[in-house]
Parts: C-alpha cells; structure tokens; sequence
C-alpha cells in the first residue's frame, strides 16, 4: 500500500487499522499483564488516535526472560548469520517504508519527508551493522615463542535501550541494530508518546528471521516499564537517549547493579559562522539544523554563534526564510510540523516566555500556533531570539523546540569561548572558507562531533555522542558496536 493510502484512511476514520497495541516479547504480541492501555496523540491535531501497553514490571520480567532464554543460541551464531538476518531486516523496512513512514509521522508528528528519512536511515543502520557483524575480531599479544596470547570480544549478554521520542524509529534502530551484530539480546523501551514503530521493527525483525525473544518491546511509562528494565538484575548494558536528569538516574540505579550505561543526554550545539562563510549555505544550514523536526533533535544547532560584521546579514536572510516555512499536519505535506506533546510545548513557550520577560529581543516567532487549515494541533512558531548574552537561560537550557538564539562575537577566540560556553558538548557546526580557521575550531571546540559546511554531514559511518552532560559513549559508526562487546583475552604457555 503506498503512504496516501493509509494518509486517507487516516483522516476518514481517524485512526489506521491494525496498528500495533501489544508489547512484542518472545517472537509474539503479549497482553500487557495488568490489562491496563494507554493514548497515543496525534500531536497535529492534539488528539488521541489509538491506544496501547501500558507496561510494568510484571512485562519487563517476562521479557527479560524471554531474552535470557535465546541469550547463548543468539550469541554463539556464527556472526555471518546474524549479519544475514540484519541484511534482511534492512530489506523488510524499505519494503515497508511507506506504513513505517506514516506511523513514525502520525505518532510524532514531524512531517512525513523527515519521517521517510528516518525510515531510509534506520534501514541504513541494519544494513551497516549487517556488514560489522562480519568484522568483529579480536588481537593477538607479543608474548614471545613460548606463549600464545590472544583476544575475542564476546557479547556482553542482555542489552536494554531506552528510547526518546524525538526520533523513535531511527534512535531504536541505531542502538539494536549494533548489539544485535555484537550477539546481545534486547529489551526496548520506547517513548511513552512515540510507541508504534518501535514494535513494528521488532516485529520486521522475527520476520527477517530474529530468533523469538532475541528482541522483545515494552511499552509504557519511564517510571512503571523503564525504571524496571535499567534496575533489572541480568541486564548487562543500557543505552539511554533523553534528559539529562532522567539520565543521571538511569545511571545512578545501573551503578546499583554494576551495570554499563551509555548516555546520549541532549545539547546547546553552536552553528558557528565566520566572516567568510558561504551566507546563503550557512543560512539554510542553520534553518535545517534548528527547524527540522521543530527542534526537537538532541544535536539541534540551537546557537548560532555570528561573526559581528556579518551577523545582521545573515539573520535577516534566515528570517526571510523562516518565515516561508509551511506550518502544518506532518501528514499533510507541510516542511514544518507541530511538536510532540501538549507538555513539550508548555515547556517550550515557558522558555521563550521567559525570555521575553527577561527583555530578550524575539525577531521572529515567539508564539504558539495551530495548524491554519484545521485551528488544532500542537505547534509553536519557528523561533530567533537575537542578541542573547552568553549567561542568559536562552542561550545556556536546551529549550527543545524551534527555538534559535544568536550571539554576536568579534574575534575567534571569543567564537571558541562563546560555542564551548555551556554545560553541553553534543555537537557543532562550523561555516568557513578558512580551511585553517575551520580545523582549529574543530580542534578546540568541546563536543563529541563537528560538522564543517554542512550541519547534519555524516551518517551511521560516524561516530556520535556527547561530552560534558551530553552524556558519554558512542553511537553510529564501528565504535557503536564495541558498546556491546566486552573482551575476553587469552594467555597460555605453549612451550
Ligand atoms: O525525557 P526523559 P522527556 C530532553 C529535552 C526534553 C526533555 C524532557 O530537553 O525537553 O528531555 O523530555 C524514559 N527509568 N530530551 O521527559 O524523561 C522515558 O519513558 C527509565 C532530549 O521525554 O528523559 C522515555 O522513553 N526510563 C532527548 C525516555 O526515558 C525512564 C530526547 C526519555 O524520557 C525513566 C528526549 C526512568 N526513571 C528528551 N524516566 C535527546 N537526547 O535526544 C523516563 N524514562
């Protein structure tokens, strides 16, 4: 079925047939063990549009088990094999991309051009690590003639992933997707507001061929199914996306029972434009880096960081175009769409609200809105702030929303102290014709990675992770796949 076949049965019925409503555990849907269900909404009209799981202990128990039971057949199958499984997964969510696409739009409601990317870079993922299954391998040690000394990495065992709701398919397919190549078994936790795809990518998963139980889905609440699945006894790794508080204590209930966490906890990312830059580039680099999926992206470029001679200039151009984005439902062709909950915009317009309190000068947006074909919906206008010193709440909380702030600075050394001013170190984009200029900013700015002439450059080839309170860890790229692997070194005395 192509996306405008499910789009039209969407608006006649309100809703799509058959969308998931069971946690998947053990290669089937299963009954949440309370009997209890929770909303969905469709943040473009702010209304609830299915219902689904609401897990608890009780279901992160039996998925636990259900990844225990398939623990040692996953992890010693001959990594080829699994490679081949993932390849086909990979298959399988291109096949179905348009369903997928239309879930991921609906359930956050970012448009679906931005959905279909998720849906193409969460295929890329199982392809990637199809192929890095085949290339785990070990070391061997200069112990000399008599002794032979080697290593393997082995799976660490159980791998729970906690996933945010800002890209649900694709942060769940980059953290799966690795530790299934390195033979770890999973449990997820999707977003209590982003439930759907991430059980239709355990489902695509036990028809590419994923043994039953290999990767089992709860759904439900942070406190009721999350916190059960961090805290869980035979757990060995947790990968957490989301917020820095929510983070710190995944971290502190894992540190409870000795196990690894991996952090990716969100930023204040800098775009910073020297004199030189290409102002047309650097302009539409900063609309992507803050507009796209309404700024709800932890590596958003929130802080455009301008050289003085070129700043009025290049803001008057972004303003210009900003003010040609498109509002509207994410199913209904619009390049900007509503924010993910009624909480996430409160959160949002408490920001700018302030900010305006504060005397801080909005030269565009600052307001809530609504869809203009429909009066519903949860969105908030694209945002600028201008002129934000570098003390300011602006320009140090991540707002998380469409919300850009700009600060001026005079000299390079200021650009560097100004971009790594902040408690975060996500990411940073740097525009420059300075070859030089470029690779020292590079080099001295604080973040776990930097994009030079082209926000966003880079795929599941790069590494990807914070500094400072954007958390530790990598993900992406081949060091993701060490996340899940721990080593085994052997030493013998052969004569
Ligand atoms: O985050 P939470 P929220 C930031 C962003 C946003 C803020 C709050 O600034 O405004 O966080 O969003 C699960 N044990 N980011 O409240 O609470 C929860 O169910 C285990 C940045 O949504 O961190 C969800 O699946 N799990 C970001 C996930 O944690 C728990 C993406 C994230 O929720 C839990 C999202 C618990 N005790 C928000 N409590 C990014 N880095 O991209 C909650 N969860």
């Amino acid at each position: 079925r192509s996306a405008a076949s499910y789009i039209e049965e969407y608006f006649s019925s309100g809703t799509i047939a058959d969308l998931p409503r069971d946690h998947f555990i053990g290669g089937a849907w299963v009954a949440p063990a309370s009997g209890q269900t929770m909303e969905t909404f469709d943040p473009g009209k702010g209304r609830a549009y299915h219902r689904f799981a609401a897990g608890n202990a009780e279901d992160i128990e039996r998925a636990v088990q259900a990844a225990a039971s398939v623990e040692r057949e996953w992890g010693q199958m001959k990594p080829s094999a699994r490679g081949a499984i993932l390849a086909r997964a990979a298959q399988l969510i291109r096949e179905e991309s348009a369903y997928l696409a239309v879930v991921e739009s609906l359930d956050s409601g970012k448009p679906l051009g931005e959905a279909e990317g998720d849906v193409g870079g969460a295929a890329r993922a199982f392809e990637y690590y199809a192929a890095a299954a085949n290339a785990l391998q070990g070391e061997s040690f200069p112990l000399g003639h008599e002794y032979l000394g080697y290593s393997h990495p082995e799976p660490v065992g159980i791998t729970a992933h906690i996933i945010p709701w800002n890209f649900p398919l694709s942060t769940a397919a980059r953290g799966i997707a690795p530790a299934l190549a390195a033979g770890c078994t999973v449990v997820a936790k999707p977003a209590e507001t982003t439930p759907l795809t991430a059980l239709l990518l355990a489902d695509i998963l036990f028809r590419a061929g994923l043994p039953a139980g290999v990767c089992n889905v709860v759904t439900g609440t942070g406190p009721q199914a999350g916190a059960p699945l961090v805290k869980h006894r035979a757990v060995r790794h947790v990968t957490f996306t989301g917020s820095v508080p929510t983070g710190i204590n995944v971290m502190r209930e894992a540190a409870e029972n000795v196990t690894r966490v991996l952090l990716e906890l969100g930023g204040k990312s800098p775009v910073v434009v020297l004199a030189d830059a290409d102002l047309e580039a650097a302009a539409d680099g900063v609309i992507g880096a803050i507009y796209e999926n309404a700024g709800q992206i932890c590596s958003a470029g929130s802080r455009l960081v301008v050289d003085r001679k070129i700043h009025a200039a290049l803001v008057e151009r972004i303003v210009a175009k900003v003010k040609k984005l498109e509002l509207g439902h994410g199913l209904k062709g619009s390049q900007f769409g509503p924010v993910n909950s009624g909480l996430q915009l409160d959160r949002i317009a408490g920001h700018v609200d302030r900010a305006r309190e504060r005397g801080l000068s909005i030269v565009a947006g600052g307001n809530r809105a609504t869809d203009p074909a429909t009066g519903e919906g949860w969105f908030f206008e694209p945002t600028i702030i201008d002129n934000v010193p570098a003390d300011d709440p602006a320009a140090q909380e991540e707002i998380f929303g469409p919300v850009l702030v700009v600060q001026p600075f005079d000299d390079e050394a200021e650009a560097l102290a100004l971009a790594n001013g902040t408690e975060f170190g996500l990411v940073a984009g740097i525009y420059t014709s300075d070859f030089s200029a470029a690779h020292r900013l590079a080099r001295d700015i604080d973040a776990g990675q930097v994009f030079i002439n082209e926000y966003f450059a880079g795929g599941i080839e790069v590494p990807f992770g914070g500094n400072k309170h954007s958390g530790f860890g990598r993900e992406k790229g081949l060091e993701a796949v060490k996340a899940y692997c721990r080593i085994k070194s052997v030493a013998a005395r052969i004569g």
